[in-house]
C-alpha cells in the first residue's frame, strides 16, 4: 500500500528538514506538509493548518488518504515559559487531535517528538537513565512528559502505533530554531560565519546533550521504519549523540575561525538548562532498534561551517 505522510509543524527547525527527507523517501506527491503559516519557498503539497483545529486536520487526513502522521508542531522550552497555560493548551490540544484523528481513521503510524526537557532537577545529570522519574521544570517539559504517557495509553488501549524520541538540542544549518534553550548552538555558527561577535545566553560551562540535524533526522526515520516488535518503549526513547558546553563549542569553532569572539550573558534560559541532564543514557535505543550516531562535535562544526558558507555565499553575503 502506498504510504501517504502528513507533517504538522513542517515549517519548524526539525519539521522543515524532515519534510524534505520524507519527500525523498516516499515521493514528493505522497507527503503533505502543513503549518500554521504559509511557506512560499516550499515545494510539494502544502496546506495551511492550525493543528488545534480538529476538523481542519481531519479534512486533510481524508482529502489525501493519509497513512502516517509526524506531529512536529509544538511550542518549545524558552518561548513556552512566556505564556505557560497557552503552551500547555497548544502542545496538548494539537497532540490530542493527532491521536484522535489517527485512532478514528486507521492511521498506521504516528511520530511524536519528545525531549530531554522531560527530565528535571531530580534526575542524575550524567548518563540520565531511560526510566528515571520525570519532574520537568518547564511547561514544555510537562507537556512532553504528558504527551509520552498519552502515546503509551493510545498504544495500549487502541493499538495505535505511536513512536517517540526524546530529542537533545538539535543543531542544523538548514533552518533556524525557534524558541529553544539550545538555540545558542545554532546562532553561534551564523555569527562565526559572518565574523561577528556572539553573546551567549548560557554560561560557558553549561553542558547539554546535543545532536546534529542529520543524525536527528536519521534517528526519526530509523525508529519509524523499525519492525513494530522492535519498539519496546511506548512512552519515548532516550536519544543520545554528544554533549558539550558553549566553551567546548567555541574551541571547536576556533579551529576554523581562530579570531571568533564570544561573551556570556546568561538569562532565564540558564535556569532551564540547569534543570536538564548533561548527558543521556540511550542504551534502550541502541538495543531495541540499533541506534548509532555518526557526528561528533568536530564533524558537526566542520559540516555546519561548510554548508553555511555555501548558503551565505549563495545569498551574496560577504563572508
Ligand atoms: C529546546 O531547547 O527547547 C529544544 C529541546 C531541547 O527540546 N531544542
Amino acid at each position: 500500500m502506498q504510504e501517504r505522510i502528513l507533517i504538522t509543524g513542517a515549517g519548524g527547525q526539525l519539521g522543515s528538514v524532515l519534510t524534505l527527507k520524507l519527500q525523498e523517501n516516499f515521493g514528493i506527491d505522497n507527503v503533505i506538509a502543513t503549518d500554521i503559516h504559509l511557506d512560499s519557498t516550499f515545494s510539494g503539497h502544502f496546506e495551511i493548518l492550525d493543528a488545534t483545529d480538529y476538523k481542519g486536520l481531519e479534512d486533510i487526513v481524508l482529502k489525501y488518504s493519509i497513512t502516517q502522521i509526524y506531529h512536529m508542531a509544538a511550542i518549545l522550552s524558552a518561548n513556552g515559559e512566556k505564556n505557560p497555560l497557552n503552551t500547555w493548551d497548544i502542545n496538548m490540544k494539537t497532540f490530542f487531535n493527532v491521536l484522535e484523528v489517527s485512532r478514528l481513521h486507521n492511521i498506521n503510524k504516528v511520530f511524536y517528538p519528545s525531549s530531554i526537557a522531560v527530565y528535571g532537577e531530580n534526575a542524575p545529570k550524567i548518563n540520565t537513565p531511560q526510566d528515571y522519574f520525570l519532574a520537568p521544570a518547564t511547561v514544555y517539559g510537562v507537556s512532553k512528559a504528558a504527551g509520552e504517557n498519552w502515546a503509551n495509553y493510545y498504544y495500549k488501549k487502541y493499538g495505535l502505533d505511536v513512536r517517540s524520541l526524546r530529542y537533545p538540542g538539535v543543531i542544523g544549518y538548514q533552518s533556524l530554531p525557534g524558541g529553544g534553550t539550545t538555540d545558542y548552538a545554532v546562532d553561534i555558527f551564523h555569527k562565526a560565519i559572518k565574523k561577528e561577535h556572539f553573546e551567549c545566553f548560557l554560561n560557558p560551562t553549561t553542558t547539554l546533550p546535543m545532536i546534529y540535524m542529520d543524525d536527528a533526522i536519521r534517528a526519526t526515520i530509523e525508529i519509524m521504519e523499525a519492525p513494530i516488535e522492535s519498539i519496546v518503549i511506548r512512552t519515548s526513547y532516550n536519544l543520545a549523540s554528544m554533549s558539550f558546553s558553549p566553551e567546548e563549542l567555541v574551541a571547536s569553532i576556533r579551529k576554523i575561525y581562530p579570531e571568533f569572539q564570544i561573551s556570556y550573558n546568561s538569562d532565564y534560559r540558564q535556569g532551564i538548562a540547569d534543570s536538564w541532564p548533561k548527558s543521556i543514557d540511550d542504551k534502550e535505543a541502541v538495543t531495541d532498534w540499533n541506534w548509532k550516531p555518526k557526528y561528533d562535535i568536530q564533524a558537526m562544526t566542520e559540516d555546519m561551517i561548510r554548508n553555511l558558507k555555501e548558503k551565505y555565499t549563495y545569498e551574496n553575503l560577504n563572508i
